[in-house]
């Protein structure tokens, strides 16, 4: 998952702040519930398909030496990283597992998947945008030799499948979100754009453009960004994607993925990453044991969001964290 800018803020005013846990009304916990249920088959629906997929299911790491430079992203404002020692070694919490999800896909894990904690401190003015958390989970994808066309009809299956059965299943709950008429099963397939011309047809400004005019989900591809997605150097082109949602914004960013050393060295130096960080897949790159892939990361908190028609990200975690605010659990 991509950082992106402010589109909520545009799209909703200033949200509202999520309430912790202990101060919800009685009220306010049924919502909470109904939330939560929603969370809980949407968990259950997307892993439940990855693992009838073939995929294996992979726990997440939350210390290592390397993990996602998140850099240079034109929507990043990640304001800390955090680094603690232990043992004596610089270790960092996980941005995304997209350093680890390319070795074990090349190594062991032809097709896998991790439900992974990401830790993103991002500025405090965030907190009013409604999709940031300093704290959420990404469903992380990938998978050997696949092409970018195939992890993006692979997303568009499990989102359909996905509406139709809380349509089917949980009435209630949409029902009682104010949702259930509103939330249609999308049609497949999502149109896909490319960056360049929403720019040129919409400016600078085009991310806040395509959001409010979306009326289904789509792909936004070609978007410059960190050294790990495919990139033509001969014709400029980056073999990567973003999904987004109507009225809602990015859930999902993924691409096919470099391997080949060289152009990871090359890109590593362009953007000013710190090689030192990323040993590991660095020798194995240069050995030629890092194999291509493509995959994805779906913001499961983002994707609940737009399901339930929370105004803020918060409202979809049991113990909301958002930027500048630090509450006690
Ligand atoms: N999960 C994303 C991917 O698979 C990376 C990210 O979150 N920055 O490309």
């Amino acid at each position: 998952m991509s950082a992106q800018k402010s589109v909520q803020i545009v799209r909703r005013g200033v949200s509202e702040m999520p309430k912790p846990l202990e101060q919800l009304s009685e009220e306010e916990i049924i919502k909470k519930k109904c939330i939560s249920r929603v969370m809980t088959h949407t968990l259950s629906y997307l892993t439940s398909e990855l693992v009838k997929h073939g995929f294996e299911w992979l726990l997440p790491v939350i210390f290592s030496k390397s993990t996602d430079p998140l850099w240079p992203d034109p929507g990043a404002s990640v304001e800390k990283r955090v680094e603690v020692e232990i043992y004596g070694e610089t270790v960092r919490t996980t941005l995304s597992m997209i350093v680890h999800k390319v070795v074990a896909c090349s190594l062991a894990y032809p097709k896998l998947f991790t439900l992974s904690p990401n830790i993103r401190i991002e500025r405090k003015e965030r907190a009013h945008t409604g999709i940031h958390a300093y704290e959420f989970t990404q469903l992380d994808f990938e998978v050997r030799d696949a092409t970018s066309k195939q992890i993006r009809t692979l997303v568009e299956k499990l989102l359909y499948g996905l509406i139709k059965n809380l349509k089917r299943n949980l009435k209630d709950e949409l029902t009682f979100l104010g949702r259930y008429e509103n939330l249609n099963v999308p049609s497949k397939p999502f149109k896909v754009y490319d960056r360049t011309d929403l720019e040129h047809k919409y400016g600078k400004k085009w991310e806040t453009r395509v959001v409010l005019e979306a009326k289904e989900p789509l792909w936004i591809i070609n978007i410059p960004r960190e050294f790990y997605d495919f990139e033509d150097f001969d014709s400029g082109k980056w073999d990567n994607y973003d999904l987004i949602l109507p009225k809602y914004g990015e859930v999902l960013s993924g691409s096919r993925r470099e391997w080949n050393y060289r152009k990871i060295v090359k890109k590593m130096d362009r953007d000013g990453v710190n090689k030192e960080n990323f040993k590991a897949l660095l020798t194995l790159a240069k050995k030629g044991r890092i194999k291509p892939s493509a995959g994805a990361g779906i913001g499961i908190e983002r994707l609940v969001s737009w399901i339930t028609g929370v105004k803020h990200i918060g409202e979809t975690q049991p113990f909301p964290k958002i930027p500048g605010k630090v509450y006690e659990l």
